[in-house]
Order: structure tokens, then C-alpha cells, then sequence
């Protein structure tokens, strides 16, 4: 038990596709045994953005079978919904009281999403990176394992944590552990790239499905999406992420699904088109998912035993969770 301990969140505001997978998935799946391992989806994130109630509750079970097809273990690892451990959202509106707005006007993500959401730039939306770094602090978390699009919102959580640290904590009481981020360099997955266009990150709630792969996409579907996807100039087959994202990309996740490294792969097209590789990379990825999508099936069946799993993480993460919220009451001074 004296294993160092990781935590990751995914929302459930669409369905899980090969960024969340490669970048993240992929990754904690392989961690899993060297860590503590917790698993939040977070539903209180994914609320920042509308959503509709009835497929919310559907994606949350329908994330938590993937997970586990795609080799998550929940004897091993605690999996749990964020809102059935209230100590995130209490620990959230604390933390909020030592976030200064001014950092919060910085993050990017914020941005990007008023931009596509500008009919309901809520508060929610705007503290959303300090629910995060609830998330990570309560736990005592060491590692972080994100795609690089979250690099900002972990500074941010380390910043808050030296914060509450420096005011609060002593050498006989240290407080928050000083959590790092993990995140895979671009063609280890830390960035897949929309397949319409290679200058953006593929996003799960992205309103062009034919940007995104998801994990439950049926064959045809896969083939259509990677034949269709936008790629570059000339005809050679080479990685070059400025004059050649997409394919640049397209190579990366071929790498990651073949487990292939990327330099032989760009040997072994010399001389060959783009139509090559997508054909290629189209039948890996079917081949990749199948047996995935296959476990999947079986788990969703049985929502019984997907609820004992959540019930039991809940429970195991409200005790962890409450230990660092009943030291941080004292500190503050609440009675
Ligand atoms: P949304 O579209 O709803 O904002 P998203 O698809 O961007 O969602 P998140 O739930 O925000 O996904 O992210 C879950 C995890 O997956 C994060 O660690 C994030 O960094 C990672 N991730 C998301 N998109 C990608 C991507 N394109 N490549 C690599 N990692 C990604
Ligand atoms: N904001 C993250 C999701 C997230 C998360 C977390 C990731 C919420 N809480 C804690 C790591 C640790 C995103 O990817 N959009």
C-alpha cells in the first residue's frame, strides 16, 4: 500500500474516443500497478457545458465499461463518479477562495470554451480548473497523468497547493502533496490531432464527428473517417509535423495502435500514396477496438454489477477524501 498515487479524470460530455485512449487510457492502464490508482469521471466538470440529463447518465455508465474493457482494473484501481464524493465540491469552494481571478482569466481552456459555448459562459465554467485541483490535492495525488491541452490547469493546482502549503502547513503537519503531471511527449499520444483538421486537438464534444474516432465506432464507420480525413500536400509518406500534420498524425496513431515506432513506418511506405497508409491504418484500428468493443458489450449488459463498482469506489474515495478536508477545516479554523 505504500505505492505513490496517481489520479486522472475524463468527463463524460461525449463519447470516449482514441485521444482519451491514447493519450490517457492507454497510459493508466500500464500504471496500474506501480500506483494508487484513482479514477474519477467527473460529471461535476462535464455540467460546465449543458447537457442532456438522460445521455449523461448513459455515458457515464457506457465510460465506466470502457474503461474496464480497455483493461482498467476496479479490484486494483478506484473508479468512482465525481458528484458520489461530495468532499470534491466542498474542497472545491475553498480552494476557490484562494484562487485570484486574474489566473483564472489566463487559462486557455476557458477561453476556447466561451468561445464555443457563448451563450452560457457560467461560473462553473470559469472555476472549473480549481474543481480540479480539488480533485488532485485531496488525494495526496503524486502523478497526474494528461493530455497536453490540461499542462496549464496542473500549474495551477501546484500553485494552489504551495499556496494553501505556505499558509497552513508545518514541518510536524505538512498539508497537500506537491502533485506532478504526466504527459506523453506528442507522438506518445499527448496530443491526436482532429482528423478534419491537423492545427486542432480531436475533442470528444466536437460537433464535426468526422474529426474524432470514437472507441465504439463500427467498422464502417472507422473506414469512412480515415479515408475521408483531410491530409496534406504532395504524396510522400513522411513525419513532418509543420508542413505534414496530417499525416504527421495519422502516423502517430498508427505508431500507438501497431505499437510500431514511427520512423519504420514511414520506411516501410516509400514509395507508396496516402491512400496506403489510411487503408492501413483503417483496418489496425478496427482490428485494435474489436475485441474492446466486444468486453464492452458484455459489461453494459450487467448494470448491477457496474453500480457495485461505483458504489464501492465512492466509498473507498470518500474516506481517503475526507481525511485531507477534516485537516484542512481545522486549519482554517472551522469548528
Ligand atoms: P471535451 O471535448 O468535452 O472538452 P475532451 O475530449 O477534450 O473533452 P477531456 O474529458 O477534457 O476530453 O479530457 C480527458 C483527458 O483526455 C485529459 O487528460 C485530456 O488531456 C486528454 N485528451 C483529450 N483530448 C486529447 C487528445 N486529442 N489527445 C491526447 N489527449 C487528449
Ligand atoms: N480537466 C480535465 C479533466 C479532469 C482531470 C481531473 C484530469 C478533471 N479533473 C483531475 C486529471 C485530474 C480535462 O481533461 N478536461
Amino acid at each position: 500500500m505504500n505505492n505513490p498515487t496517481l489520479l486522472s479524470g475524463i468527463q463524460p460530455s461525449g463519447k470516449l474516443m482514441i485521444g482519451n485512449y491514447l493519450g490517457v487510457v492507454k497510459q493508466w492502464v500500464t500504471m496500474q500497478d506501480e500506483y494508487n490508482c484513482l479514477f474519477p469521471l467527473v460529471d461535476l466538470h462535464a455540467i460546465t457545458v449543458r447537457q442532456d440529463p438522460k445521455l449523461l447518465r448513459q455515458r457515464s455508465y457506457e465510460f465506466l465499461s470502457l474503461y474496464i474493457a480497455c483493461g482498467l482494473n476496479p479490484k486494483k484501481s478506484t473508479i468512482f463518479v465525481q458528484s458520489h464524493v461530495p468532499q470534491h465540491a466542498q474542497f472545491s469552494w475553498i480552494l476557490n477562495c484562494f484562487t485570484y481571478m486574474g489566473e483564472l482569466n489566463r487559462m486557455t481552456q476557458f477561453k476556447d470554451k466561451s468561445q464555443k459555448h457563448a451563450s452560457n459562459i457560467n461560473a462553473g465554467l470559469y472555476s472549473y480548473p480549481v474543481l480540479m485541483a480539488a480533485d488532485i490535492l485531496l488525494y495526496q495525488s503524486d502523478l497526474v497523468p494528461v493530455g497536453e491541452d490540461q499542462k496549464q490547469h496542473l500549474e495551477l493546482c501546484r500553485n494552489l497547493a504551495q499556496r494553501l502549503n505556505h499558509e497552513y502547513a508545518t514541518e510536524e503537519k505538512p498539508l497537500l502533496k506537491m502533485p506532478d503531471p504526466y504527459i506523453p511527449p506528442k507522438t506518445s499520444g499527448g496530443r491526436i490531432m482532429a482528423l478534419q483538421d491537423p492545427t486542432v486537438k480531436m475533442s470528444k464534444s466536437d460537433t464535426n464527428e468526422q474529426n474524432v474516432i470514437f472507441l465504439l465506432d463500427d467498422p464502417k464507420t472507422i473506414e469512412k473517417k480515415i479515408k475521408r480525413c483531410v491530409t496534406d500536400s504532395g504524396s510522400e509518406i513522411t513525419y513532418d509535423e509543420k508542413t505534414k500534420p496530417g499525416i504527421a498524425n495519422l502516423l502517430t496513431i498508427y505508431s500507438l495502435i501497431t505499437q510500431q515506432n514511427i520512423d519504420e513506418i514511414v520506411q516501410s511506405y516509400q514509395g507508396k500514396g496516402y491512400g496506403y497508409l489510411k487503408v492501413d491504418l483503417a483496418e489496425a484500428l478496427i482490428e485494435h477496438l474489436r475485441p474492446l468493443q466486444e468486453k464492452q458489450k458484455q459489461l453494459i449488459s450487467d448494470k448491477a454489477e457496474l453500480d457495485k463498482i461505483l458504489t464501492r469506489g465512492a466509498k473507498a474515495a470518500q474516506e481517503l477524501a475526507q481525511k485531507t478536508l477534516d485537516t484542512i477545516h481545522q486549519k482554517i479554523g472551522f469548528i
